[in-house]
């Protein structure tokens, strides 16, 4: 087993893997910046070194300082959680170079993800499920073919950049007379966003279902499905609702979908825990981009598959195997999470900075609260604005969303203005609980 471990992140999730350690008996660093002194897993890590000011390029972003933490402390892995650094294929090559272990894929296969062309390339050629598209990178020299290419896929038409992710360098294309302007623009924003002008089209769907399916590999020729979970209730590209597994998809079609990604795993080596992302529309799955982290929505699978995802991650990047197979995972049950985000709902604006005055923490049969707020604790703007996330478990969707109710109900944060309330309406939504959600279902059936 690893004997110390860099936890390079911070908020829930650091004290996620804080927990997950411990529990293993693996030591912890936690590195943090000078705001976050106070954070709950600062305050519980057996050491802790502060790498730089609140800005994430000066501390959670800068790679040197956290290599050097990890040298100091005699630590001998290093977990980026999600966001920050945890895809960057450059930290985890450097991680790897400086002899320590990345706890995540193998730095040519986050690099390979990264690209989505490449990642889509890639699935296609094993046989699972894509849309019609560009296959590969569009030329914006040659507009004529271009042109050519959207009609063959049929109008609308999706253009998205090839190291694109969080919503941004996206546009639709509905009619041919847009697409010149169209394509130049996502170019333009792929370019100063990412630093990347690769772009690709792709056919667009209209009213899918956001379906993504959990893996864990060992690097050693196994790997299994932790099978799906339904991301749709989101507003502006940033999830609010997630749950597991997702409704009325039938078995023989999840498993048909999950032996792909299974497959797909063993023929690039994978090694670690990761997410084939898919919309899902008229009961096809169809692949967009693969995660290579721990996501925060973990824990929805967590919970139906009654598989600790954070301790396997550390027990496969220990170099075990893994200890159970395919057919020892089956689905129990259904859970939902609700992110907590400290935001006015309607702006969407953060709410922060604050101090949490008071906290009432819902607890009962069914309920998991991963967060590392406490009474006093002072919530930051330099950071994401989720504060927590609230699980709640059920024999059936039915109960998990009567738990999500009662809990959403109990749970009391004041200080900081939270999106409790609109949790709580999504919740009690008929057509939410009806479950007949696409992507779209926030922002066009449910808010303006
Ligand atoms: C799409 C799509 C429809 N058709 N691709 C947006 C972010 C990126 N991760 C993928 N996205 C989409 N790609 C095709 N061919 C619709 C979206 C999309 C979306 C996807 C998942 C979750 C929320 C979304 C919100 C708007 C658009």
């Amino acid at each position: 087993m690893l004997d110390k471990v860099v936890i390079a992140n911070r908020g829930e999730i650091a004290l996620r893997i804080l927990r997950g350690c411990k529990e293993l008996g693996i030591k912890t660093v936690a590195i943090h910046s000078t705001i976050d002194r106070d954070l709950k897993h600062v305050l519980l890590a057996d050491e802790t070194i502060c790498i730089g000011p609140a800005s994430p390029f000066k501390s959670y972003l800068n790679i040197p300082a956290i290599i050097s933490a990890a040298e100091i402390t005699g630590s001998i892995a290093i977990h980026p959680g999600y966001g920050f650094l945890s895809e960057n294929a450059d930290f985890a090559e450097q991680v790897e170079h400086s002899g320590f272990i990345f706890i995540g894929p193998k730095s040519e296969i986050i690099r390979l993800m990264g690209d989505k062309i490449a990642a889509i390339k890639f699935m296609k050629k094993i046989g699972i499920p894509c849309l019609p598209g560009s296959n590969g990178p569009i030329n914006i020299e040659n507009m004529e073919q271009n042109f050519k290419i959207a009609q063959s896929i049929g109008y609308p038409v999706i253009i998205k950049a090839s190291h694109g992710g969080g919503g941004r360098a996206l546009k639709v294309v509905y009619d041919k007379k847009e697409l010149k302007s169209s394509i130049l623009f996502v170019y333009t924003e792929a370019k100063s966003n990412f630093g990347n002008g690769l772009i690709y089209m792709e056919k667009y769907l209209k009213n899918p279902r956001h379906i993504e399916i959990q893996i864990i590999a060992d690097g050693q020729g196994n790997a299994v499905s932790l099978f799906d979970r339904d991301c749709s209730v989101q507003r502006r590209h940033q999830k609010l609702i997630e749950e597991a597994p997702a409704m009325d998809i039938h078995n023989n079609l999840r498993h048909y979908i999950s032996e792909f990604c299974i497959k797909a795993c063993i023929e690039i080596g994978y090694c670690g825990v990761g997410t084939f992302e898919f919309l899902y529309e008229n009961e096809n799955f169809f692949f967009i981009e693969m995660n290579t982290r721990i996501q925060v929505e973990h824990p929805v699978t967590e919970m139906i598959t009654g598989i600790d995802i954070i301790k396997e991650q550390l027990y496969i990047h220990s170099g075990q195997s893994l200890s159970f197979k395919q057919k020892d995972i089956t689905i129990s049950g259904h859970a939902i999470e609700c992110r907590i985000n400290a935001e006015n709902s309607k702006t969407l604006l953060p709410s922060n900075p604050g101090k949490i005055t008071r906290l009432h923490v819902p607890g009962g049969f069914g309920v998991r609260w991963e967060s590392h707020i406490y009474t006093g604790y002072s919530i930051s703007s330099y950071y994401d604005s989720m504060i927590g996330k609230l699980i709640c478990f059920g024999e059936d969707r039915n109960l998990s969303i009567s738990r999500m109710r009662n809990a959403l109900t109990e749970l009391i944060i004041e200080g900081v203005e939270t999106n409790i309330p609109l949790q709580l309406q999504i919740i009690n939504n008929q057509i939410f609980q009806k479950g007949c959600v696409n992507i779209h279902f926030l922002e066009k059936t449910f808010l303006n």
